[in-house]
Order: C-alpha cells, then sequence, then structure tokens
C-alpha cells in the first residue's frame, strides 16, 4: 500500500489563494485599490500610513488594515485620524493571511474607500507567501537593519511591486551603502520601484504619494 502524502503547506497556501481571489473580486466590485504593506517590525509601516493618510486623504478616502501579533497600539494611532480602521491580532500568527483580511473587510466601509492600506505583521520572512486579495505589495527596508537584507530575506524584495528605503534621515550615522543596496534589490526584481524615503523629515515622500495617487487613479478608471 503506498503511504498517502499531505503536503500541508500546499494545502495552506491553496486555500489562501481562493479566499483571495474572493476579496480581491469584493474590492475590485467597489474600485478599491489594496495595498499589503509589508516590512521587519519598526521599519516605518504604521509611520508611512500615518504619513500617506495625512498626505492623501482629502484625495482619496482611504481605511485601513492593522495587523499584529497583539495590541490595538497601531490601530488606535489610525482611528485617532478619524479614519475607518481594523485591527487583526493574530495571537502568535507571523503574517496575515486571506481568511483574516475577509472578517477585517466586514468591518469596513468598502462602498466609501478608494484606497484600502493593510499593515502587515512584522516579519520578512512569510507574509509574501500569502496573498491578501492585494493589487499592489508595498515593502518598507530601514538604514538601521543594514543593507545587506536583500541578501539574507530575498523573497520580499522579489515579490514586492515597491521598496520604500526608509529613515534616510539617519544616513550620516550609518554605513548603509544606498546605491548598493538598489542595485542588488534591482538585480532581483528588475521591474521593483525603489523610493528613499524619511517618515520624519517627509525627504523623499512626493514620489512616493504621487506613486499611489496615480495608482488609486487607474484603479477608479479600469
Ligand atoms: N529617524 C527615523 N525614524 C523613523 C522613521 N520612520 C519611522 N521611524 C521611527 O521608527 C519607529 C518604528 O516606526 P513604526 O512606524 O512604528 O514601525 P512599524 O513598522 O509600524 O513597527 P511594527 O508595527 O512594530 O512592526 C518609531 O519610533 C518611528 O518614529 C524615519 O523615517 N526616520
Ligand atoms: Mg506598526
Amino acid at each position: 500500500m503506498t503511504v498517502k502524502v499531505i503536503k500541508v503547506g500546499e494545502d495552506i497556501l491553496g486555500a489562501n489563494e481562493e479566499k483571495a481571489r474572493a476579496n480581491k473580486s469584493r474590492l475590485d466590485s467597489h474600485g478599491v485599490l489594496t495595498v499589503d504593506v509589508m516590512s521587519s517590525p519598526g521599519a516605518g509601516k504604521t509611520s508611512l500610513i500615518m504619513s500617506t493618510i495625512k498626505h492623501i486623504k482629502d484625495k482619496a478616502r482611504i481605511s485601513v488594515i492593522e495587523g499584529d501579533v497583539a495590541s490595538s497600539v497601531d490601530a488606535d494611532k489610525i482611528n485617532e485620524m478619524g479614519i475607518p480602521v481594523v485591527q487583526i491580532n493574530t495571537a502568535g500568527g507571523c503574517h496575515l493571511d486571506a481568511n483574516m483580511v475577509e472578517n477585517a473587510l466586514n468591518g469596513l466601509p468598502l462602498e466609501n474607500t478608494d484606497l484600502l492600506l493593510i499593515e502587515n505583521v512584522g516579519n520578512l520572512i512569510c507574509p509574501n507567501a500569502f496573498i491578501l486579495g492585494e493589487d499592489k505589495r508595498v515593502m518598507i527596508s530601514s538604514l538601521p537593519e543594514g543593507d545587506d537584507k536583500p541578501y539574507k530575506y530575498p523573497a520580499m524584495f522579489a515579490d514586492s511591486d515597491v521598496v520604500l528605503l526608509n529613515k534616510i534621515d539617519l544616513q550620516p550615522h550609518l554605513d548603509f551603502n544606498v546605491e548598493g543596496f538598489k542595485k542588488t534589490v534591482t538585480g532581483m526584481n528588475p521591474d521593483v520601484i525603489i523610493f528613499s524615503v524619511s517618515c520624519k523629515t517627509s525627504e523623499g515622500m512626493e514620489a512616493w504619494f504621487d506613486w499611489l495617487e496615480s495608482a488609486v487613479k487607474g484603479k477608479k478608471n479600469r
């Protein structure tokens, strides 16, 4: 008798993809541009989302999903800005999945949303393996993490549409080879768009806002 082999990883990813496709159709039907924001813990996901809200909230109606292992610290900040937000606590889970996002969508005003920003759990290992229903994947890498991260976590960089190199204001204090970093990332992902930014000083942020606004318009005009 042959032994039946159950490949758990494949089953989980297959089920996730089916659910993600359903999320995507639901978001498409409302014309919502959905962006999955991924990074290591502390690279600046919430800072980027808050800065983006401040800059484009008069041009696009924004909703947010916050993913964290525990707490509602990040969602509280978004809520204080008057933006619809749902916090997902993964209770130890190291990434968001499409099922969690489906539940969160039920708590958001999708009919009044142009842009949905999803802050994934801070982690460079597996968030990229789980699609959620997003249109675009944005990864933040920050200077204090070091310029070798693309070599150590290549899939995250290879699977992103945009890489934001954040905390560029700290460059005078760190040995971070910005040009070398960009070359490495582009070598892994020739179509990637890279923006060097600082959420603290706003340096370089205009280019990111322009890219995002144009993606929101593109989704509406589809
Ligand atoms: N110097 C500097 N600090 C920044 C910048 N962006 C974010 N920070 C700081 O970095 C720390 C982490 O920022 P968050 O935005 O909370 O990072 P996060 O990725 O959301 O973190 P988690 O949700 O915990 O994974 C905070 O103290 C921010 O003030 C930046 O451009 N420059
Ligand atoms: Mg955060």
